[in-house]
């Protein structure tokens, strides 16, 4: 894989929500290809590896238990410039602060079920690619 991935979850609250067509649609009128897609739970262990960065951070104990409590869609996306892009087409961490027509600002709850995660490095994009699918789920 080239340094024009990134990786992202819909997460648990706009799954239940009933927005995986609308933020997967969103994804692919970007100009993103999906070269990896699918519906999974993540364990407590799961979570609590792949979100180890913010162990220190207050939230984390909520982040983990809500990142665990019911399925997300996990995908592996590539585009030219797919890192940065895609964090422009999510917005900001707070869905408050988003911009107009960003999927956070469409579909998020709250600044912690903030309906998608985008990677934010072509090293943590590979990193988290790999944490979540298998060789033979890449194409
Ligand atoms: P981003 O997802 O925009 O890269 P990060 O990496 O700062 O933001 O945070 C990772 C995740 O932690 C967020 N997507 C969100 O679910 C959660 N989070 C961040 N800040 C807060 C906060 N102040 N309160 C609760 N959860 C938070």
């Amino acid at each position: 894989m080239s340094g024009n991935i990134t990786f992202t979850m819909i997460k648990p609250d706009a799954v239940a929500d009933g927005h995986i067509g609308a933020i997967l649609g969103k994804i692919a009128e970007a100009g993103f290809t999906f070269k990896a897609l699918k519906l999974t739970q993540l364990t407590v262990a799961d979570a609590k590896k792949f979100y180890e960065v913010h162990a220190e951070r207050p939230f984390y104990g909520e982040l983990v238990e809500f990142m665990s409590s019911a399925p997300i869609v996990a995908a592996v996306l590539e585009k030219e410039n797919a890192v940065e892009d895609f964090r422009k087409l999510i917005g900001a961490t707070n869905p408050a602060e988003a911009a107009e027509g960003t999927i956070r600002k469409m579909f998020a709850r709250s600044v912690g079920e903030n309906a998608v995660h985008g990677s934010d490095s072509d090293e943590n994009a590979l990193i988290e690619a790999q944490f979540h699918f298998s060789g033979r789920e890449i194409f």
